[in-house]
């Protein structure tokens, strides 16, 4: 049986612990409650086997986003076979912080950039509160301040445009996650990503195998 350790990372409030509960159908959302470090998730999934059909089983590792568990990183990061970037498509630094999150979780460990998947998600409401319209301000007075191209991106918000001007986090696989409008989609996504993971495995194992033969 083949266990796969998955990783969510991402800024604060991105919306990794509601994702992660969604895709392993845990529990409901809830008012927001700080993940302490990290909250393991076991999961089978009956979609998902190895290319030899037997089954797979699944950790997924929801971390916490606060800069203060910085010091845990490398026992979160041990042996991990996929990461999840979550970040907050309507809050402009996110799109600036995925870089380090892609540098030190995926970069770092020698991951493949097929291992590393980036979702946007998308909450109700975000864009139009007071807070989404400070952090709006706030991106606005950078944009004054440098004058630059990616930071007009950034306040338009654009997710797509933004990650192909930012070499190499162009290479990765970016998906929109909206739980309210299309929570199937991301779901599909999700399932299309494990397989891919779960294959690649299966094929790391299967020339393990043959090495120790030959
Ligand atoms: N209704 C709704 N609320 C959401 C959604 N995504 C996030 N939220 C709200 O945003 C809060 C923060 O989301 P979390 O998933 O806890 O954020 P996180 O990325 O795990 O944050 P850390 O654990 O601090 O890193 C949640 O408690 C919800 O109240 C969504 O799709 N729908
Ligand atoms: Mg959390």
């Amino acid at each position: 049986m083949l266990k796969a350790k998955i990783l969510f990372v991402g800024p604060c409030e991105s919306g990794k612990t509601v994702l992660a509960n969604f895709l392993t159908e845990s529990s409901d959302i809830t008012e927001y409650n700080p993940t302490q470090g990290v909250r393991i998730l076991e999961f089978e999934n009956p979609n998902v086997a190895s290319n030899k059909g037997t089954g797979c089983e699944f950790e997924l590792w929801d971390c916490g986003g606060d800069a203060k568990f910085e010091s845990c990183w490398p026992a979160l990061m041990k042996d991990a076979h996929g990461v999840v970037i979550v970040f907050n498509a309507d809050i402009p630094s996110h799109l600036k912080e995925i870089e380090m999150w892609y540098s030190c979780f995926v970069q770092q460990q020698f991951l493949q950039d097929s291992q590393c998947l980036l979702i946007a998600h998308h909450k109700p409401g975000s864009g139009g509160d007071a807070g989404s319209l400070s952090l709006c301000q706030e991106s606005l007075q950078i944009l004054h301040d440098t004058h630059d191209q990616a930071d007009k991106a950034i306040l338009e918000n654009n997710a797509e445009y933004i990650q192909k001007q930012m070499p190499p986090l162009n290479k990765l696989k970016l998906v929109h996650s909206n739980l309210e409008d299309e929570p199937e989609e991301i779901r599909m996504e999700f399932m299309k990503y494990l397989k891919n993971i779960i294959s690649s495995m299966s094929e790391s194992r299967d020339r393990e195998e043959m090495s120790i033969i030959t």
